[in-house]
């Protein structure tokens, strides 16, 4: 009986679907898109309908796909505590208008089931306090996920880490293991501040959601962010690594002490298979501009890992080279997926950043969370007719634009039977 509960859990890709209010206003220090697209017009609909045709295409890989609802916007009650008036800096009152919850890599961390003490899933949404418009996120991020793993025999669902402590939940946080279902050892990645770019993921943090998960001592891995990467504009460490099952894809340059990194995940993993980018092929900059390993590693149906990589690895032709040469060999990767993911890669998020994995068994889940063609198409129908085609920076503010993004939302949410959202 216990082997067979065992076996029916799967990864669940969970996007976070792209807020009416998605715009450009270079909120993130050391995110160079983000500070490179600052003021740039906005296409909310179509980056939205992006998103959509990357969880579609996952779906029709064979993958299981779910995903997280816009945040409320505009946020008033953080425009009323900061003061906010007309005379006010356009950063602050762009801070209230984030669509920033699309990055649901940076929503929780999650650690499935087989690895914690208690046999249930166990997340901790990310405090995000780095950021203004990001510390605004995890009290309704975790409304969202009470709801969706409000299931309390397979999971539960802590409150965040306090601050100071900076986490950005995932988007520093590994998992190998021989299968999904099967117990992993997990890797927390922090950064030390000090360098020009701040640190976002504090090693306090870290530890914390490890605790708080009550995970294996003996199966936790803490591995520090090389600074250099951080400086390059790795604001996260999934912007230079990512991991699936036995296999570590990274940057050569991604942790502080590369070999000490290696050697410690296969203490704990012994059968650890690390794909490994030199600099010589590609560079840092490179590879943080074309968003290589911002990317989804994912297991198939048939059992073959697939990287899902942002379209402008293909535009790089020391990536594109790079990927070519790697399939033409015999490593674990054996295909190279590219996806249209623009609008949110000019914010510095690529196909990696929009998902949160969750190990778990899709019959545990709230159904209302979880894609299927119906909801693929209704949820496409109200984009395509609530969603603002554009946003220019001056709209900020506006009170009709207000109307419409909150109209959106909750044609969204009327229509996915999430009206408890509102
Ligand atoms: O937190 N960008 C996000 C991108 C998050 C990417 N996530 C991962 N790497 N997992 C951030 O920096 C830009 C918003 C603006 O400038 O308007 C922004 O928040």
């Amino acid at each position: 009986m216990e082997r067979r509960a065992v076996s029916k859990l799967v990864e669940i890709n969970f996007d976070g679907i792209v807020g009416p209010s998605h715009n450009y206003a270079g909120l993130s220090l050391g995110n160079i898109a983000s500070a490179s697209h600052k003021g740039d017009p906005s296409y909310p609909r179509a980056a939205a309908l992006q998103g959509i045709a990357k969880m579609r295409g996952n779906m029709e890989r064979g993958l299981a796909q779910g995903y997280l609802l816009p945040l409320p916007r505009p946020n008033f009650s953080l425009l009323e505590r900061l003061g906010v008036d007309e005379d006010t800096d356009r950063a602050l009152r762009a801070a209230a208008w984030s669509a920033s919850s699309m990055w649901t890599a940076n929503a929780a961390t999650v650690s499935p089931a087989p690895d914690t003490a208690d046999g249930r899933c166990h997340l901790t949404p990310a405090n995000l306090v780095t950021m203004l418009h990001r510390g605004q996120e995890w009290r309704d991020t975790q409304a969202q996920l009470k709801i969706a793993f409000g299931d309390r025999d397979h999971f539960a669902v802590h409150d965040a880490v306090p601050p100071s402590f900076g986490d950005e939940g995932a988007a520093n946080h590994m998992r190998f293991c021989e299968g999904h279902g099967s117990k992993g050892v997990e890797v927390f990645v922090y950064g030390r501040p000090g360098g020009r770019f701040p640190a976002r993921q504090h090693e306090q943090a870290s530890r914390a959601v490890a605790r708080l998960h009550d995970l294996d001592p003996a199966a936790c891995v803490f591995i520090e962010q090389n600074p250099e990467a951080i400086e390059a504009g790795a604001f996260h460490n999934d912007v230079v690594a990512v991991a699936n099952e036995r296999v570590l894809f990274t940057h050569e340059r991604a942790f502080a002490d590369r070999q000490g990194a290696y050697d410690a995940i296969r203490a704990a993993f012994p059968a650890l298979e690390v794909v490994e980018v030199p600099e010589s092929a590609v560079s840092l900059a490179e590879a943080i501009k074309t968003y290589l390993f911002n990317a989804q590693l994912v297991t198939l149906s048939s059992g073959e890992i697939a990287l899902v990589v942002p379209s402008e690895c293909q535009e790089s032709a020391a990536v594109w080279n790079w990927c070519e040469n790697m399939l033409a060999g015999n490593g674990p990767i054996r295909k190279v997926i590219p996806v249209d993911v623009r609008q949110s890669m000019a914010n510095g998020g690529g196909p990696a950043c929009l998902r949160l994995r969750v190990v778990a068994d899709p019959a545990t889940v709230d159904a209302r969370f979880l894609l299927d063609e119906q909801r693929a198409e209704r949820i496409e129908s109200i984009i395509a007719q609530t969603w603002p085609e554009q946003i220019d920076p001056a709209d900020i503010g506006n009170e009709a634009l207000a109307k419409t993004v909150i109209e959106a939302r909750e044609a969204l949410l009327a229509v996915l039977s999430l009206d408890e959202l509102a």
